[in-house]
């Protein structure tokens, strides 16, 4: 017995040795520079990945000559919501990219009251027009595929087309180079990919960018941001048409019963009493006025919400007249938040978790957990 547990002291010392030895004389990594704490190589191996692909993105969406450029020309229709189209187009771009071609849009009647060209940047600032010297339809047989143009009638024919050899170039993951890299500073690297391109295209115009910040600055004033015992939380409710067909419904407490273990979480890592200003957003306006009731019991956490704006997005059959400013303000305001509350059944909820992923301003990685599906995007819906 005495021999066996010497035994056993001498093996558990041996390893503890070998494990102190590791740690002590391991060379450093080779990626991490002298005296850089890993956050500061998580910070800047992440800034240099965003600008690398920013940078392929800019150059192919902004050849020297148009004219000569070969193009993927992708129609771009009114037939589903925000986040739906934003990621028709993200997948446009991405495909550009993986084959590239100069992504130009054919954004024929895309939103009626606010015009997507008003709000948003264009793709391109040297090259806006489809034209060149042969044309190609995607799906098209063999000889399509090396026009200088090929254009993209509906997504749908985009996605769904699996005959060879349009199949090899649907953008079903991102590129070798940068997996193994994204993998050691993203917990999230699809995302981050998604992100990457979603930032691209949602690059606003200066008067829009100009009332989102604006927007966002009383936001932060109204839930006392700086306030380090107070937390941003966003919640995203979507229910209307979604509930028909597409997505479960969910209660409004299931979405809190999460802010709070979150809350309780952050209160146990920072030894303080911590509370939520929720951020509430949804296409119901209902919630809303639940969540007004649910608030005046709670201790918690308090409600900023904009009942106008949801009761806008209420009526599905007014979305693509007046509806985009709405949403588009509203999906800003919860990627401003630290930590979100959606389902990934919808495209918004996608979106915000791309927006904040690539967000690094904040030196605090932001979390979005989903009530239903977990994160996809190269199978994403798309329904209306
Ligand atoms: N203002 C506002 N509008 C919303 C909100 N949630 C949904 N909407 C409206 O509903 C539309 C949602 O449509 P999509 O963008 O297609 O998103 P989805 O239906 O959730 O997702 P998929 O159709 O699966 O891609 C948006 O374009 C808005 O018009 C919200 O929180 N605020
Ligand atoms: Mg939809």
């Amino acid at each position: 017995m005495i021999l066996q547990a010497r035994i056993l002291y001498f093996i558990k010392v041996s390893c503890a040795v070998v494990i102190l030895c590791y740690f002590v004389f391991l060379p450093p990594s080779p990626l991490l520079q002298q005296n850089e704490s890993i956050q500061e190589f998580i910070h800047r191996e992440r800034a240099e990945l965003a600008d690398l692909v920013q940078e392929r993105i800019n150059a192919l969406q902004n050849p020297d000559d148009c004219a000569k450029a070969k193009k993927l020309v992708c129609m771009v229709h009114s037939n589903c919501g925000f986040g739906c189209t934003v990621h028709h187009i993200v997948y446009c771009l991405m495909t550009g990219y993986m084959t590239n071609r100069t992504v130009i849009l054919n954004l024929k009647q895309l939103y009626k009251g606010v015009p997507w060209n008003h709000v948003f940047l264009p793709l391109s600032s040297t090259c806006l027009e489809g034209s060149g010297i042969s044309y190609g339809v995607w799906g098209g047989g063999g000889s399509n595929i090396s026009a200088q143009v090929v254009k993209v009638s509906t997504f749908r024919t985009m996605i769904s087309n699996k005959e060879s050899p349009w199949e090899a170039l649907r953008p079903t993951r991102f590129p070798p180079e940068f997996e193994s890299r994204l993998g050691k500073v993203s917990n999230d690297p699809l995302i981050w990919w998604a992100g990457q391109f979603m930032a691209y295209v949602m690059r606003l115009r200066p008067d829009t960018e100009k009332s989102i910040r604006e927007a966002k600055r009383k936001m932060r004033e109204g839930m006392r941001y700086n306030d380090s015992s107070i937390i941003p939380i966003g919640i995203h409710v979507r229910r209307t048409d979604k509930l028909i067909k597409e997505a479960e419904y969910y209660p409004l407490k299931a979405y809190l019963s999460h802010v709070e273990r979150h809350l309780r979480l952050r209160e146990k890592i920072e030894g303080k009493a911590i509370s939520g200003h929720i951020f509430l957003a949804s296409d119901e306006p209902k919630v809303i006025e639940e969540a007004r009731k649910l608030e005046k019991n709670s201790c918690k956490w308090k409600l900023w919400a904009n009942e106008s704006i949801a009761k806008d997005a209420e009526k599905v059959n007014n979305r693509f007249r007046s509806g985009m400013l709405g949403i588009l303000m509203d999906v800003m305001l919860l990627a401003d938040c630290d930590f979100v509350v959606c389902t990934f059944s919808s495209s918004i909820c996608k979106l915000v978790a791309e927006l904040k992923e690539v967000d690094d301003a904040k030196d605090y990685r932001g979390e979005v957990v989903s009530l239903d599906d977990p994160f996809s995007f190269f199978d994403f819906n798309t329904t209306v």
